[in-house]
């Protein structure tokens, strides 16, 4: 007996559900060489330690020693929380006898830390922060993973991984892992954004949308207020054009991931401007920043420290601070507009 199926619902369904993270790098790349292969299997690794990160979160509640503070304080003199640490460890662990990935570059690590087995071998390096918005971490709110992968330059061998103090346009994926109520991971090798949402019956991330394009304007700013006295006068005069101009709105989550997914989709502008006592601001360039700028550029926004591109910002060590104000092309255009105007 045959079964008439509408074959193409069928294959629809199915083929979506197939639409994996590691085949959809293959689309984009239309190869199927040894360069695509990495990238592929490294995008899949990435998502494994997504699906790790978000199963520990959804039992964070149930289990001991998951939530609250490690008690130490990292190379940034933050205070850790014992989520960061595990998480730091997951995007270690899931590059392990990969052959990929020789050095990982992350917020909670002083130095880059070097895969034995997979150096001199692999020529990628991961720049990540495990663990993004960790003050949300005991109060369940929404958190994010943020990673870029770059190409390894030279031999490194003096392991002071020198070759990574370049600007952002070196990297050749970035994206973020936002921990809400589902998993979704968002990434780009360049040839636009797309988002994956986790399916937990599947364990894959599944394509959700591809080409995302965010609106050139729209309703949402995104910046702690309760910096107001200890920005620059531009950004104060900015502040209250928006509380005094109709048909803005603010939203802060304290996780930057979760608040620039929200501009993304919604259309806005996200900021994190410098203070008078650090005008480098707070966040880091090569694995918060440098990321996130290549997503939004990538969709069709900007992001700037009010005077440069964020993406052509030039390190000069690791862990170096930039502003940032990224988001839709004529909100950040309208933040830069105050600043450049010298209030
Ligand atoms: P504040 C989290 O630590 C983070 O790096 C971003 O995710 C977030 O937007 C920001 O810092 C929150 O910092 O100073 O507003 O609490």
């Amino acid at each position: 007996m045959t079964i008439d199926l509408p074959i193409d619902s069928a294959d629809a369904g199915l083929d979506r559900d197939c639409t994996t993270l590691s085949r959809h790098v293959f689309q984009q790349l239309q190869s199927f060489s040894p360069d695509a292969q990495d990238l592929s299997a490294i995008m899949n690794r990435i998502a494994l330690a997504g699906k790790l990160v978000a199963r520990r979160m959804s039992r964070a509640g149930l289990m001991e020693g998951v939530l609250g503070f490690t008690g130490e304080v990292n190379v940034q003199g933050e205070t850790v929380k014992k989520m960061d640490v595990y998480a730091n460890d997951v995007f270690i662990s899931v590059f392990k006898q990969s052959g990929l990935v020789c050095r990982l570059a992350s917020e909670e690590m002083e130095d880059p830390y070097y895969i034995p087995e997979n150096c001199p071998i692999g020529r990628y390096t991961l720049l990540y922060d495990p663990i993004d918005g960790s003050s949300n971490t005991d109060t369940n709110l929404s958190l994010g993973s943020i990673f870029a992968i770059r190409q390894q330059q030279g031999e490194d061998k003096d392991h002071k991984a020198t070759d990574l103090l370049t600007a952002g346009r070196g990297q050749i994926a970035a994206g973020y892992i936002l921990y809400g109520p589902s998993t979704m991971l968002v990434y780009t090798i360049g040839n636009g954004v797309h988002s994956f949402t986790l399916d937990p019956s599947l364990g894959e991330f599944i394509l959700t949308e591809e080409n995302m394009q965010i609106p050139n304007h729209g309703s949402v700013y995104s910046v702690n207020e309760g910096n107001f006295w200890q920005w620059d006068e531009s950004i104060r005069e900015y502040i209250r054009y928006v509380h005094k101009t109709e048909g803005y709105t603010a939203r802060y989550s304290g996780a930057m991931v979760s608040d620039i997914h929200r501009v993304l989709i919604q259309g806005g502008v996200f900021l994190y401007p410098g203070t008078l006592q650090k005008p480098e601001g707070k966040l880091r360039l090569l694995y918060e920043s440098a990321p996130l700028a290549y997503i939004i550029e990538q969709a069709g926004g900007r992001a700037t420290t009010g005077h440069i591109d964020i993406l052509d910002v030039v390190p000069t060590k690791l862990h170096e601070r930039t502003p940032l104000i990224i988001g839709s092309k004529q909100d950040v255009a309208k933040v830069e507009s105050f600043i450049q105007n010298g209030y």
